[in-house]
């Protein structure tokens, strides 16, 4: 796991060998722990030089290991040795230096990087910190302010930054273990006392008790409930005020209160969630491994609403041609302008984008290779279009579908070729949001789902391959969430009390914030379509009552008066005028409620906030079983990694499945009952077949989940 050789010129090689990124197992600490003695006990041995295998040098601990029991050598002893030996130790950087990874490097004596290779600190994203001397060495190389940044931010450095900043002593574009070789023979034998970073003084800010509190704040606000951002503030705090034994104390003592966390466990969860999701099949035998994605280097985007212009930039950052279209000169024209503006303002640091064009001609689309159609959410109009695409492209050419919950299959129907079409479901802002929903019809081609997959791959998406039904997996389960946000305001909650108890759980946003911020009348026109409200409803029906099932009209009501959120001004909330960010609490909503409730012989009480999270969640996870048991979704990690990376659900909880597995599952299902029994007219509290089976086989752990669905899937 370590490999050791002698090199002319009395260097000795270690080479860190755990493909694919050389994490820092049991094995690979003991091969380090091994070579180095070798390599200290050999008198004709002047220096040492440390890389990985396979073009990376080391990914960080191996977060496998976390879950049992910890064996082997520590890291840190493993590091100090390094550190404190006599003969110097240069790392060769060359891919990742990460976590482990950079301590290891940070605690040899020099550090040459390969100009690609990326280095960081990024425990905080796993919930814990750089426990292996990280929140120690990096304060003494680079100050306590850059270090904190790296730290609590975990985010990855590029090799030229790391070079300004100090992290590395040098760059070099060639061959890095030649490099590193050259240099080890030429400062051997050098004195390595301040090269000793645990021997160094931090550089710190003059106030440096405010610069810390203020520190924690900006944490705390950023992080709202995570652990590990605010343990990490502390750590670095400890490298500024305590001799450096110490610091390594407090170091070891914060990791401790981490370590065997929820909130570590969510967050480790999610790091290998999204690695499970890109190997996706699906009910028809598709699989990650047996479909070829096709290349993709031109695309069209149809359409240049604000997804249209997002989906484009966002293809032409991937390096690939755009043909942007749109009906007409007017509407191009200001499309051409914002998707311009759009480019010039991310265009800073990026690669080279692909050419764009832009034109109201379909028959341009004759050269390329996939199309996205972005244009309005009416599936009459989506129709339309896709018979127009059908009849001018290729029959070879791949249509995408950018839609929010409409019929894929419905739209593949219209053309001449639907297994090669799929929907495309893309977050807004789409040259921003991290998420893609790659949605299978039942007649999309394997081919199809693995060019879209790889297709957000390479636009720098998390990609989920989903099943096609109303709303898809997201939105399909937000209806639930929302339609109970509603029903808690007819029993007497107040909009911000709602948003408060979910920001307390650690949304970004409460679900009324959202609403004002996306705008009421995006969910008004889907229920009118449905025939929820307006002309389409039967006379004479319950304004409280729709299809047999509890109805709020309250989001309806609000957008006849007018309020439509933030950009009309007032929604939920009021704010300073249209446009305004700032929601404040308004009167109006509050005696609007209050003459709803009278006028319905409703009697408000008191909802307790518990009760609110309870709710809410418990009726959007209910919804992710039935997605489960319908086959929408592959597995629990699906949903959740749609819902980190998609609906701002607190990643540090691990989504909605892991977190009802967090609670219990037999609280979850016995808390739905509850309600069920409360409310009968609402059926989405009906507890799933699948919950009341994975309570009955004993609650077994999330990774266990999938056998159970299988079971249940095919009794159904
Ligand atoms: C740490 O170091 C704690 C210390 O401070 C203190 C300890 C006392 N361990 O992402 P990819 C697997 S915490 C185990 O698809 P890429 C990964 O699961 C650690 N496995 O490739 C996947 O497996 P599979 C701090 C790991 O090229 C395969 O490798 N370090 C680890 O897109 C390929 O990964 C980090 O947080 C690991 N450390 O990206 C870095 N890393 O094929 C975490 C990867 O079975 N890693 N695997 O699905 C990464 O960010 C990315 O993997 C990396 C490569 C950028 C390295």
């Amino acid at each position: 796991m370590a490999r050791y050789v002698r090199i002319p010129g009395s260097i000795a090689l270690i080479t860190l060998a755990n493909p694919p990124v050389n994490a820092l197992s049991a094995a690979v600490r003991r091969g380090i722990t091994e070579t180095l003695s070798r390599a200290i006990a050999d008198p004709e041995v002047k220096a040492v030089v440390l890389c990985g295998e396979n073009g990376n040098f080391c990914g960080g601990a191996d977060i496998k290991e976390f879950a049992g029991p910890m064996s082997g050598p520590g890291l840190v002893p493993m590091i100090d040795a390094i550190e404190a030996g006599e003969k110097p130790v240069v790392a060769a950087i060359e891919g990742v230096a990460l976590g482990g990874g950079l301590e290891l490097a940070l605690g040899c004596h020099y550090r040459i990087a390969h100009c690609k290779a990326r280095v960081g600190l990024p425990e905080v994203t796993l919930g814990l910190l750089p426990a292996a001397g990280g929140t120690q060495r990096l304060p003494r190389l680079i100050g306590l302010s850059a270090a904190l940044d790296l730290i609590t931010t975990g985010r990855h450095v590029s090799a030229q930054e790391a070079l300004q900043l100090g992290i590395v002593d040098r760059l070099t574009e060639g061959d890095t273990l030649g490099v590193a070789v050259e240099f080890a023979q030429s400062i051997a034998g050098q004195p390595l006392g301040s090269r000793r970073l645990s021997t160094r003084t931090p550089a710190c800010p003059a106030d440096l008790d405010s610069f810390l509190q203020g520190a924690l704040v900006q944490v705390r606000r950023r992080a709202r409930g995570a652990m590990a951002p605010e343990a990490c503030v502390r750590a670095v705090g400890a490298a500024a005020t305590l001799p450096y034994s110490q610091g390594m104390q407090r170091e070891q003592e914060l990791m401790a209160s981490l370590f065997r966390s929820a909130q570590a466990r969510a967050l480790q969860y999610c790091f290998f969630s999204q690695r499970l999701v890109g190997r996706w099949s699906t009910p028809s035998g598709a699989r990650w491994d047996s479909a070829e994605p096709r290349p993709i280097r031109r695309a069209a985007v149809i359409g240049l609403g604000t997804m249209g212009r997002g989906i484009a930039v966002s293809l032409l950052q991937a390096g690939i041609a755009v043909v942007a279209v749109e009906t007409d000169e007017q509407q191009l024209e200001a499309g051409r302008r914002a998707v311009t503006a759009l480019l010039e303002r991310r265009a800073q640091g990026r690669g080279s984008e692909g050419p764009l064009r832009f034109t109201t001609d379909l028959q341009q689309l004759r050269q390329v290779e996939l199309v996205i159609e972005a244009v309005f959410e009416d599936l009459a109009v989506k129709k339309q279009v896709f018979r127009q695409l059908s009849a001018v492209c290729p029959a070879d050419t791949l249509l995408c579908t950018n839609t929010s919950g409409l019929d894929v299959e419905q739209l593949a129907a219209c053309t001449r070729s639907p297994e090669l079409v799929v929907g495309t479901h893309f977050f807004g802002p789409a040259h921003v949001m991290k998420l893609l929903e790659v949605v299978y019809g039942p007649r999309s081609s394997p081919v199809a789902v693995a060019t879209a997959m790889h297709l957000g791959k390479r636009l720098g998406k998390v990609s989920v391959a989903v099943g096609n039904c109303p709303g898809f997996v997201g939105n399909r389960m937000l209806k639930p969430y929302l339609e109970q946000a509603h029903f808690l305001l007819e029993e007497g909650a107040a909009p911000e009390q709602v948003d408060q108890a979910l920001e307390e759980f650690g949304f970004a946003m409460g679900v009324f914030r959202v609403a004002d911020l996306s705008g009421l009348d995006v969910g008004w026109r889907v229920r009118k379509e449905a025939g929820l409200t307006g002309p389409g409803v039967a006379p004479g029906e319950s304004p409280r009552r729709r299809q047999g099932r509890r109805y709020s009209p309250l989001p309806d009501l609000l957008c006849e008066q007018g309020r439509l959120g933030q950009k009309t001004g007032r929604g939920w909330y009021l704010y300073e005028g249209p446009g305004a960010r700032e929601a404040r609490p308004d009167p109006w909503t509050h005696s609007f409620l209050q003459q709803y409730r009278q006028q319905h012989g409703l009697q408000p009480r008191a909802v307790p906030q518990q009760e609110v999270l309870e709710r809410c969640l418990y009726a959007l996870i209910n919804e992710g079983f039935r997605v489960l048991e319908d086959g929408i979704a592959t597995g629990p990690e699906d949903i959740d990694i749609i819902y980190v990376f998609g609906y701002g659900w607190p990643r540090h909880r691990g989504g909605p499945m892991f977190h009802a597995g967090a609670v219990g599952l037999a609280t979850v299902l016995d808390r739905l009952e509850h309600y069920h029994h409360a409310h009968p007219d609402i059926p989405n509290l009906q507890p799933s077949a699948l919950l009341r089976r994975l309570v009955a086989s004993g609650n077994p752990p999330i990774q266990k989940w999938r056998e159970v669905i299988r079971r249940v899937r095919s009794q159904l």
